[in-house]
């Protein structure tokens, strides 16, 4: 299904007047407003294939109906989220759990839609039906060459498939790590991978970046061979200029200062990539902003001082949600975040750096803090509708949705039992 114009043109019908009242009192109260509409309107966050479905966890999975069944199904979906939200213009593809069978025909698919190929993603973290070597004990890591040839392989196989999608960069996430302490020489294992990944880099087109994730545990339990942003950071370094780190909010250890070292890359032009989602304990893969949304807005506040001072010339990351679905419909769950991500991002450009840059260097930790709070506890809500109002999309997203029906729609089309590829 598509969302037409004139559905999203009916659902702001109702909220429009009341939405351009607010919106003249709110310029009373921001002289940069404009500018802010404008950089909220123009941000882009890309959606993954494998968050499309019912997520699952180690003990079950509860479908919802109308699941996206194959690839173009899933760009359909992500073009919903798109079109009510105008902040979702890229998907993120999954290998091999999304290969497109007819590359021209989705990428001139996805075209049509108003949408484009963001990182591809590699799997070497399970074993595939037609798979020779098992990585089981690990993948670009493994003490055993061939099984680190065929990761390898694998590796610059999706990065084929990426060119032939128009998409620009490689994530390499490796679960690659130890359950048990005395299984893994740590220092084999980090040179295994970093020989491995020189090897990946060395076949990355001119113009393509590759981004290093890390996680601390899971799905192993002692040790995961890149454990942290050092860890990442490190090959990055060695790997040369097309490398990055990557940072998911969900994998650090609790209490972690995400924020210091999303400053830390910016300072060092080392951030490539972020993963969005939420926790309460682990790698949980909540919504965006349901647990810790002062923390997403003091990051977003990095980013913003970041990209205002940016002398180690850090790209533009590459954005996307990684978050999970276990009992929300994903796609409401998706606008959510984007909500949320777009939330923080708003309160963040209101922060006045001039007036936090004078208290912080006069010392003055009340004003310091009242900056910040004051940005905080504004209400960006308008802000948000109106950068949505300029990019055709829906005043009220959610609202829309539902008005809409597209859940019901999707399920008629697709049927109740449709399982979309992913965890
Ligand atoms: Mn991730």
């Amino acid at each position: 299904m598509r969302i037409n114009n004139d559905q999203i043109k009916a659902s702001n019908k109702e909220l429009l007047d009341v939405h351009k009242e607010d919106l003249v009192q709110l310029a009373k109260k921001h002289k940069n407003l404009e500018q802010i509409i404008d950089t909220i309107a123009k941000y882009n966050i890309a959606i993954p294939s494998w968050a499309l479905g019912a997520g699952g966890t180690r003990f079950g999975r509860f479908g919802f109906g109308g699941e996206p069944g194959n690839l173009e199904q899933k760009l359909d979906d992500v073009a919903v989220i798109n079109d009510l939200t105008g902040s979702a213009n890229a998907v993120s593809l999954h290998i091999p759990w999304d290969i497109p069978g007819n590359a021209e025909a989705i990428k001139a698919k996805a075209h049509l839609l108003g949408l484009n190929f963001d990182a591809m993603n590699s799997n070497t973290f399970q074993d595939q039906q037609d798979q020779e070597h098992s990585y089981k004990f690990g993948s670009l890591c493994h003490t055993d060459k061939v099984v680190r040839d065929q990761a390898v392989a694998h590796n610059k196989e999706v990065i084929d498939q990426g060119v032939a999608l128009g998409s620009k960069s490689l994530t390499v996430w490796l679960a690659d790590g130890s359950n048990f302490p005395g299984q893994l020489n740590f220092r084999r294992a980090f040179e295994n991978t970093l020989a491995s990944l020189k090897e990946i880099y060395a076949y990355l087109p001119a113009d393509w970046k590759m981004f290093i994730e890390y996680k601390p545990y899971e799905p192993n339990f002692y040790s995961m061979v890149i454990q942290d942003w050092g860890t990442s950071h490190m090959l990055a370094k060695d790997l040369g200029e097309k490398a990055f780190t990557l940072v998911d909010l969900g994998h650090h250890l609790p209490n972690t200062n995400i924020e210091q070292i999303v400053a830390t890359l910016v300072t060092k032009g080392m951030l490539g990539g972020f993963h969005f989602n939420d926790s309460k304990y682990g790698d949980d893969d909540l919504s965006v902003g349901v647990i810790k949304p002062y923390q997403l807005f003091l990051i977003f506040n990095e980013l913003v001082y970041g990209f205002d001072n940016n002398k180690a010339n850090n790209p533009i990351p590459a954005w996307m949600i990684d978050a999970s679905h276990n009992l929300k419909d994903p796609l409401e769950d998706l606008i959510q975040s984007v909500e949320a991500i777009e939330t923080a991002y708003a309160k963040a450009l209101l922060i006045d750096q001039k007036a936090l840059e004078k208290a912080q260097l006069a010392n003055d930790v009340v004003a310091s803090q009242r900056i910040l709070q004051d940005a905080f506890q504004s209400d960006v809500k308008i802000i948000l509708a109106e950068a949505r109002l300029r990019n055709g999309a829906a005043l009220d997203p959610i609202e829309a949705y539902r008005k809409m029906d597209v859940r019901k729609e999707l399920i008629n089309e697709r049927g109740m039992n449709n399982a979309a590829t992913g965890l």
